[in-house]
Protein backbone atom coordinates (compact mmCIF):
# COMPACT_ATOMS: atom_id res chain seq x y z
CA UNK A 1 0.00 0.00 0.00
CA UNK A 2 2.59 2.40 1.06
CA UNK A 3 4.80 1.45 -2.04
CA UNK A 4 1.73 2.46 -3.99
CA UNK A 5 0.78 5.62 -2.77
CA UNK A 6 4.71 6.29 -2.76
CA UNK A 7 4.44 5.45 -6.78
CA UNK A 8 1.08 7.61 -7.08
CA UNK A 9 2.70 10.56 -5.26
CA UNK A 10 5.99 10.31 -7.24
CA UNK A 11 3.74 10.17 -10.61
CA UNK A 12 1.54 13.15 -9.11
CA UNK A 13 5.09 15.52 -8.29
CA UNK A 14 6.66 14.31 -12.00
CA UNK A 15 3.26 15.51 -13.51
CA UNK A 16 3.26 19.09 -12.24
CA UNK A 17 7.13 19.51 -12.03
CA UNK A 18 6.32 18.98 -16.23
CA UNK A 19 3.24 21.37 -15.82
CA UNK A 20 3.25 25.01 -18.33
CA UNK A 21 5.44 27.66 -16.77
CA UNK A 22 3.07 30.65 -15.87
CA UNK A 23 3.96 34.18 -17.31
CA UNK A 24 3.68 36.32 -13.98
CA UNK A 25 4.40 40.47 -14.74
CA UNK A 26 5.67 42.77 -12.51
CA UNK A 27 6.27 46.61 -13.01
CA UNK A 28 8.23 49.05 -10.57
CA UNK A 29 10.45 45.62 -10.70
CA UNK A 30 13.69 47.41 -9.74
CA UNK A 31 11.47 49.38 -6.39
CA UNK A 32 11.57 48.64 -3.16
CA UNK A 33 8.69 46.47 -3.20
CA UNK A 34 9.52 44.48 -5.79
CA UNK A 35 12.82 44.29 -3.86
CA UNK A 36 10.46 42.08 -1.33
CA UNK A 37 7.95 40.44 -3.38
CA UNK A 38 10.00 38.58 -6.10
CA UNK A 39 11.16 36.40 -4.37
CA UNK A 40 8.25 35.19 -2.42
CA UNK A 41 6.31 34.70 -5.59
CA UNK A 42 10.33 32.73 -7.50
CA UNK A 43 9.74 30.55 -4.37
CA UNK A 44 6.18 29.32 -4.81
CA UNK A 45 4.65 31.31 -2.19
CA UNK A 46 1.50 32.72 -4.51
CA UNK A 47 1.07 30.56 -7.38
CA UNK A 48 2.02 27.11 -5.01
CA UNK A 49 5.76 25.30 -4.83
CA UNK A 50 4.88 23.02 -7.85
CA UNK A 51 4.07 26.07 -10.34
CA UNK A 52 6.97 26.75 -12.84
CA UNK A 53 6.77 30.60 -13.58
CA UNK A 54 8.67 32.90 -15.82
CA UNK A 55 9.34 36.16 -14.24
CA UNK A 56 8.85 39.38 -16.29
CA UNK A 57 10.35 42.45 -14.71
CA UNK A 58 9.29 45.79 -16.08
CA UNK A 59 10.55 49.25 -15.13
CA UNK A 60 11.06 52.43 -16.95
CA UNK A 61 14.60 53.23 -19.23
CA UNK A 62 17.23 54.22 -16.73
CA UNK A 63 16.32 51.34 -13.89
CA UNK A 64 17.36 48.89 -16.48
CA UNK A 65 20.72 48.81 -14.74
CA UNK A 66 19.06 48.65 -11.89
CA UNK A 67 16.66 45.13 -13.03
CA UNK A 68 20.05 43.59 -13.93
CA UNK A 69 21.02 43.28 -10.49
CA UNK A 70 17.66 42.01 -9.66
CA UNK A 71 17.65 39.41 -11.92
CA UNK A 72 21.11 38.35 -11.31
CA UNK A 73 20.30 38.00 -7.60
CA UNK A 74 16.92 35.78 -8.69
CA UNK A 75 19.71 33.83 -10.56
CA UNK A 76 21.48 33.19 -7.47
CA UNK A 77 18.68 32.09 -5.13
CA UNK A 78 19.16 28.68 -7.21
CA UNK A 79 14.98 28.49 -7.23
CA UNK A 80 13.79 25.51 -8.84
CA UNK A 81 10.36 26.93 -10.00
CA UNK A 82 11.73 29.53 -11.49
CA UNK A 83 11.95 28.59 -15.63
CA UNK A 84 13.29 32.09 -16.85
CA UNK A 85 13.67 35.86 -16.02
CA UNK A 86 12.93 38.31 -18.71
CA UNK A 87 14.06 42.25 -17.75
CA UNK A 88 12.29 44.75 -19.99
CA UNK A 89 11.37 48.75 -20.19
CA UNK A 90 8.97 47.34 -23.28
CA UNK A 91 5.17 47.21 -22.96
CA UNK A 92 4.92 44.37 -25.81
CA UNK A 93 7.26 42.92 -24.39
CA UNK A 94 6.51 42.69 -20.91
CA UNK A 95 2.25 41.59 -21.19
CA UNK A 96 2.61 39.45 -23.99
CA UNK A 97 0.56 36.40 -23.12
CA UNK A 98 0.90 36.88 -19.27
CA UNK A 99 -1.30 34.64 -16.70
CA UNK A 100 -0.94 37.26 -13.80
CA UNK A 101 -0.10 41.21 -13.74
CA UNK A 102 1.06 42.60 -10.33
CA UNK A 103 1.33 46.76 -11.31
CA UNK A 104 3.74 47.96 -8.81
CA UNK A 105 4.86 50.63 -10.62
CA UNK A 106 3.64 54.37 -10.79
CA UNK A 107 4.64 57.67 -10.36
CA UNK A 108 5.36 59.12 -7.42
CA UNK A 109 4.60 62.58 -6.07
CA UNK A 110 7.66 64.42 -6.35
CA UNK A 111 7.86 67.98 -4.20
CA UNK A 112 5.81 70.92 -5.69
CA UNK A 113 3.72 68.64 -7.27
CA UNK A 114 0.07 69.24 -7.44
CA UNK A 115 -2.39 65.92 -6.75
CA UNK A 116 -3.88 66.96 -9.67
CA UNK A 117 -0.75 66.67 -11.89
CA UNK A 118 -0.06 63.30 -10.36
CA UNK A 119 -2.97 61.96 -10.89
CA UNK A 120 -2.50 63.25 -14.92
CA UNK A 121 0.79 61.40 -14.95
CA UNK A 122 -0.76 57.70 -13.61
CA UNK A 123 -3.68 57.67 -15.64
CA UNK A 124 -1.15 58.06 -18.78
CA UNK A 125 0.56 55.45 -17.04
CA UNK A 126 -2.14 53.00 -16.28
CA UNK A 127 -3.98 53.55 -20.21
CA UNK A 128 -0.63 52.56 -21.88
CA UNK A 129 -0.15 49.47 -19.23
CA UNK A 130 -4.04 48.47 -20.11
CA UNK A 131 -3.83 48.67 -23.36
CA UNK A 132 -1.20 46.50 -23.29
CA UNK A 133 -3.11 44.37 -21.31
CA UNK A 134 -5.57 44.66 -24.33
CA UNK A 135 -3.51 43.87 -26.91
CA UNK A 136 -0.92 40.96 -25.71
CA UNK A 137 -2.09 39.65 -22.08
CA UNK A 138 -4.31 36.40 -22.27
CA UNK A 139 -7.67 37.23 -21.96
CA UNK A 140 -7.84 35.07 -18.55
CA UNK A 141 -4.98 37.52 -17.29
CA UNK A 142 -5.36 38.49 -13.66
CA UNK A 143 -4.20 42.31 -12.73
CA UNK A 144 -3.91 43.61 -9.14
CA UNK A 145 -2.65 47.22 -9.08
CA UNK A 146 -0.81 48.55 -6.07
CA UNK A 147 0.61 51.81 -7.62
CA UNK A 148 -0.83 54.53 -5.77
CA UNK A 149 -3.96 55.92 -6.25
CA UNK A 150 -4.47 52.39 -6.76
CA UNK A 151 -8.21 52.11 -6.98
CA UNK A 152 -8.75 54.73 -9.55
CA UNK A 153 -5.11 53.57 -11.67
CA UNK A 154 -7.11 49.89 -11.63
CA UNK A 155 -10.13 51.56 -13.15
CA UNK A 156 -8.58 53.44 -15.51
CA UNK A 157 -6.11 49.99 -16.45
CA UNK A 158 -9.55 48.30 -16.62
CA UNK A 159 -11.34 50.73 -19.25
CA UNK A 160 -8.37 50.93 -21.57
CA UNK A 161 -8.20 47.29 -21.19
CA UNK A 162 -12.21 46.53 -23.04
CA UNK A 163 -11.29 42.96 -24.05
CA UNK A 164 -10.51 41.32 -20.46
CA UNK A 165 -13.49 41.40 -17.99
CA UNK A 166 -13.67 43.55 -15.28
CA UNK A 167 -13.54 41.15 -12.92
CA UNK A 168 -10.17 40.64 -13.58
CA UNK A 169 -9.00 43.49 -12.25
CA UNK A 170 -8.67 44.58 -8.27
CA UNK A 171 -6.57 46.67 -6.20
CA UNK A 172 -4.80 46.19 -3.43
CA UNK A 173 -6.43 47.13 -0.03
CA UNK A 174 -4.77 43.74 1.63
CA UNK A 175 -2.07 45.96 3.73
CA UNK A 176 -4.81 47.99 5.01
CA UNK A 177 -6.89 44.51 5.86
CA UNK A 178 -3.80 43.09 7.40
CA UNK A 179 -3.14 46.26 9.52
CA UNK A 180 -6.50 46.17 10.67
CA UNK A 181 -6.05 42.64 11.79
CA UNK A 182 -2.96 42.81 13.36
CA UNK A 183 -3.97 45.83 15.42
CA UNK A 184 -7.31 43.79 17.08
CA UNK A 185 -5.00 41.15 17.86
CA UNK A 186 -2.50 42.45 19.51
CA UNK A 187 -5.54 44.44 21.71
CA UNK A 188 -6.95 41.29 22.16
CA UNK A 189 -3.44 39.42 22.84
CA UNK A 190 -4.09 36.42 20.49
CA UNK A 191 -1.80 35.98 16.97
CA UNK A 192 -3.16 37.58 13.67
CA UNK A 193 -4.85 34.33 12.45
CA UNK A 194 -7.16 33.92 15.50
CA UNK A 195 -8.99 36.80 14.04
CA UNK A 196 -10.85 36.70 11.05
CA UNK A 197 -13.68 38.89 8.77
CA UNK A 198 -12.31 42.66 8.98
CA UNK A 199 -13.38 44.73 6.19
CA UNK A 200 -11.37 47.65 4.48
CA UNK A 201 -14.02 50.12 2.65
CA UNK A 202 -13.36 52.32 0.22
CA UNK A 203 -10.22 53.78 -1.35
CA UNK A 204 -6.68 52.96 -0.06
CA UNK A 205 -6.20 56.36 1.25
CA UNK A 206 -6.71 58.12 4.61
CA UNK A 207 -10.50 58.15 3.93
CA UNK A 208 -10.67 54.13 3.75
CA UNK A 209 -12.72 52.82 6.78
CA UNK A 210 -11.57 49.86 8.38
CA UNK A 211 -15.13 48.37 10.14
CA UNK A 212 -14.65 45.19 12.77
CA UNK A 213 -18.31 45.18 12.88
CA UNK A 214 -18.69 41.66 11.60
CA UNK A 215 -15.25 40.78 12.96
CA UNK A 216 -14.48 37.94 14.88
CA UNK A 217 -11.89 36.96 17.40
CA UNK A 218 -11.23 33.53 18.15
CA UNK A 219 -10.21 33.58 22.30
CA UNK A 220 -9.62 30.68 23.94
CA UNK A 221 -11.37 28.53 21.09
CA UNK A 222 -14.71 30.87 21.31
CA UNK A 223 -15.28 32.81 18.17
CA UNK A 224 -16.30 36.13 19.87
CA UNK A 225 -17.42 39.07 17.94
CA UNK A 226 -14.37 41.92 17.97
CA UNK A 227 -16.31 44.57 19.80
CA UNK A 228 -17.45 42.05 22.47
CA UNK A 229 -13.73 40.93 22.68
CA UNK A 230 -12.28 44.36 22.85
CA UNK A 231 -14.93 46.25 24.92
CA UNK A 232 -13.61 49.34 24.12
CA UNK A 233 -15.75 50.80 21.27
CA UNK A 234 -14.17 54.26 21.78
CA UNK A 235 -11.24 53.25 20.80
CA UNK A 236 -12.72 51.06 17.77
CA UNK A 237 -14.39 53.95 16.49
CA UNK A 238 -11.29 56.34 17.50
CA UNK A 239 -7.76 55.55 17.41
CA UNK A 240 -8.19 51.99 16.00
CA UNK A 241 -9.37 53.31 13.11
CA UNK A 242 -7.33 56.37 12.61
CA UNK A 243 -3.97 54.18 13.26
CA UNK A 244 -5.13 51.87 10.47
CA UNK A 245 -5.69 54.75 8.06
CA UNK A 246 -2.54 56.92 8.57
CA UNK A 247 -0.08 53.47 9.68
CA UNK A 248 1.26 54.01 6.02
CA UNK A 249 2.20 57.99 6.93
CA UNK A 250 3.53 56.34 10.69
CA UNK A 251 6.11 53.97 8.60
CA UNK A 252 7.25 56.54 6.28
CA UNK A 253 8.00 58.61 9.59
CA UNK A 254 10.05 56.10 11.28
CA UNK A 255 11.81 54.28 8.49
CA UNK A 256 12.25 57.54 6.38
CA UNK A 257 10.78 54.86 3.54
CA UNK A 258 7.34 53.53 2.72
CA UNK A 259 6.07 50.17 3.38
CA UNK A 260 7.86 47.34 1.29
CA UNK A 261 7.97 43.81 3.51
CA UNK A 262 4.35 44.76 4.58
CA UNK A 263 3.26 45.91 1.35
CA UNK A 264 4.96 42.99 -0.75
CA UNK A 265 3.64 40.50 1.91
CA UNK A 266 -0.15 41.64 1.34
CA UNK A 267 0.19 41.66 -2.49
CA UNK A 268 1.68 37.73 -1.88
CA UNK A 269 -1.64 37.18 0.48
CA UNK A 270 -4.12 38.70 -2.02
CA UNK A 271 -2.74 37.30 -5.40
CA UNK A 272 -2.57 33.64 -3.16
CA UNK A 273 -6.32 34.19 -2.47
CA UNK A 274 -6.92 35.12 -5.90
CA UNK A 275 -5.50 31.87 -7.60
CA UNK A 276 -6.46 29.27 -4.87
CA UNK A 277 -9.88 31.11 -3.43
CA UNK A 278 -10.30 31.98 0.50
CA UNK A 279 -10.56 29.75 3.05
CA UNK A 280 -14.45 28.25 4.43
CA UNK A 281 -16.31 31.21 6.22
CA UNK A 282 -14.04 33.87 5.62
CA UNK A 283 -13.78 37.31 3.72
CA UNK A 284 -10.78 39.49 2.93
CA UNK A 285 -10.87 42.96 1.43
CA UNK A 286 -10.05 43.63 -2.11
CA UNK A 287 -10.78 46.96 -4.12
CA UNK A 288 -12.79 45.42 -7.19
CA UNK A 289 -15.61 46.79 -9.80
CA UNK A 290 -18.58 48.58 -7.97
CA UNK A 291 -21.64 47.40 -10.05
CA UNK A 292 -23.80 49.62 -8.55
CA UNK A 293 -25.43 46.73 -6.48
CA UNK A 294 -23.68 46.30 -3.18
CA UNK A 295 -23.96 48.52 -0.01
CA UNK A 296 -25.45 51.27 -2.23
CA UNK A 297 -21.82 52.40 -3.36
CA UNK A 298 -22.13 54.23 -6.90
CA UNK A 299 -21.17 52.45 -9.71
CA UNK A 300 -18.37 52.51 -12.00
CA UNK A 301 -16.05 52.57 -8.99
CA UNK A 302 -12.83 50.33 -8.04
CA UNK A 303 -14.04 50.07 -4.34
CA UNK A 304 -12.58 47.80 -1.39
CA UNK A 305 -15.28 45.21 -0.54
CA UNK A 306 -15.52 42.00 1.55
CA UNK A 307 -15.14 39.59 -0.82
CA UNK A 308 -14.95 35.69 -1.20
CA UNK A 309 -13.04 33.97 -4.29
CA UNK A 310 -13.70 30.43 -5.43
CA UNK A 311 -12.46 29.12 -8.59
CA UNK A 312 -10.23 32.23 -9.17
CA UNK A 313 -13.82 34.43 -9.13
CA UNK A 314 -14.53 36.81 -5.88
CA UNK A 315 -17.66 37.47 -4.71
CA UNK A 316 -18.93 40.81 -2.49
CA UNK A 317 -20.06 39.41 0.52
CA UNK A 318 -23.63 41.20 0.71
CA UNK A 319 -26.45 41.65 2.86
CA UNK A 320 -24.17 42.54 6.11
CA UNK A 321 -25.85 44.83 8.49
CA UNK A 322 -24.76 48.28 8.30
CA UNK A 323 -25.32 50.70 11.15
CA UNK A 324 -25.52 54.47 10.58
CA UNK A 325 -21.72 55.12 11.67
CA UNK A 326 -20.64 52.99 9.40
CA UNK A 327 -22.75 54.08 6.72
CA UNK A 328 -21.37 57.50 6.85
CA UNK A 329 -17.94 56.17 6.79
CA UNK A 330 -18.45 54.00 3.68
CA UNK A 331 -20.04 57.08 1.90
CA UNK A 332 -17.60 59.57 2.66
CA UNK A 333 -14.65 57.47 1.10
CA UNK A 334 -17.14 56.87 -2.02
CA UNK A 335 -17.43 60.19 -2.48
CA UNK A 336 -13.30 60.93 -2.37
CA UNK A 337 -13.38 58.17 -5.32
CA UNK A 338 -16.14 59.26 -7.02
CA UNK A 339 -13.97 62.73 -7.39
CA UNK A 340 -10.79 61.29 -8.27
CA UNK A 341 -12.70 58.87 -11.15
CA UNK A 342 -14.39 61.88 -12.65
CA UNK A 343 -11.14 63.88 -12.97
CA UNK A 344 -9.03 60.53 -13.94
CA UNK A 345 -11.95 60.32 -16.66
CA UNK A 346 -11.16 63.78 -17.85
CA UNK A 347 -7.23 63.09 -18.13
CA UNK A 348 -8.14 59.90 -20.07
CA UNK A 349 -10.91 61.60 -22.50
CA UNK A 350 -7.88 64.36 -23.76
P1 LIG B 1 9.67 52.70 -5.59
O1 LIG B 1 9.79 54.15 -5.96
O2 LIG B 1 10.73 52.09 -4.76
O3 LIG B 1 9.54 51.85 -6.93
C1 LIG B 1 8.67 52.17 -7.96
C2 LIG B 1 9.28 51.66 -9.24
O4 LIG B 1 8.33 51.86 -10.28
C3 LIG B 1 10.57 52.41 -9.65
O5 LIG B 1 11.59 51.48 -9.93
C4 LIG B 1 10.12 53.17 -10.88
O6 LIG B 1 11.18 53.35 -11.82
C5 LIG B 1 9.05 52.24 -11.43
N1 LIG B 1 8.15 52.85 -12.41
C6 LIG B 1 7.73 54.14 -12.49
N2 LIG B 1 6.96 54.30 -13.58
C7 LIG B 1 6.90 53.11 -14.20
C8 LIG B 1 6.27 52.65 -15.37
N3 LIG B 1 5.56 53.47 -16.16
N4 LIG B 1 6.42 51.36 -15.73
C9 LIG B 1 7.14 50.52 -14.98
N5 LIG B 1 7.78 50.90 -13.85
C10 LIG B 1 7.65 52.17 -13.46
O7 LIG B 1 8.22 52.57 -4.93
P2 LIG B 1 7.65 51.38 -4.04
O8 LIG B 1 7.92 51.65 -2.62
O9 LIG B 1 8.07 50.09 -4.61
O10 LIG B 1 6.08 51.63 -4.22
C11 LIG B 1 5.45 51.43 -5.45
C12 LIG B 1 4.02 51.93 -5.43
O11 LIG B 1 3.24 51.21 -4.48
C13 LIG B 1 3.88 53.40 -5.05
O12 LIG B 1 2.95 53.99 -5.93
C14 LIG B 1 3.27 53.34 -3.65
O13 LIG B 1 2.55 54.50 -3.33
C15 LIG B 1 2.39 52.11 -3.78
N6 LIG B 1 1.93 51.47 -2.55
C16 LIG B 1 0.67 50.99 -2.54
C17 LIG B 1 0.16 50.26 -1.49
C18 LIG B 1 -1.22 49.71 -1.51
O14 LIG B 1 -1.63 49.16 -0.50
N7 LIG B 1 -1.98 49.81 -2.60
C19 LIG B 1 0.96 50.04 -0.25
C20 LIG B 1 2.42 50.22 -0.48
C21 LIG B 1 2.81 51.34 -1.40
O15 LIG B 1 2.77 52.54 -0.70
Amino acid sequence: MLTLLTSMYLVMRTVSSRAEPIRVLVTGAAGQIAYSLLYSIAKGDVFGKDQPIILILLDIPPMLPVLDGVVMELQDCALPILKEVIPTDKVEVAFKDIDAAILVGSMPRKEGMERKDLLKANVAIFKTQGAALDKYAKKTVKVVVVGNPANTNCLIASKSAPSIPKENFSCLTRLDHNRACSQVAMRCGVSSDQVKNVIIWGNHSSTQYPDVHHAKVNLQGAETEAYQAIKDDAWLRGDFISTVQQRGAAVIKARKLSSAMSAAKAICDHMRDIWFGTKEGEFVSMGVYASGNSYNIPEDLIYSFPVQIKNKTWKVVDGLPINDFSRAKMDATAAELVEERDTALDFLSQ
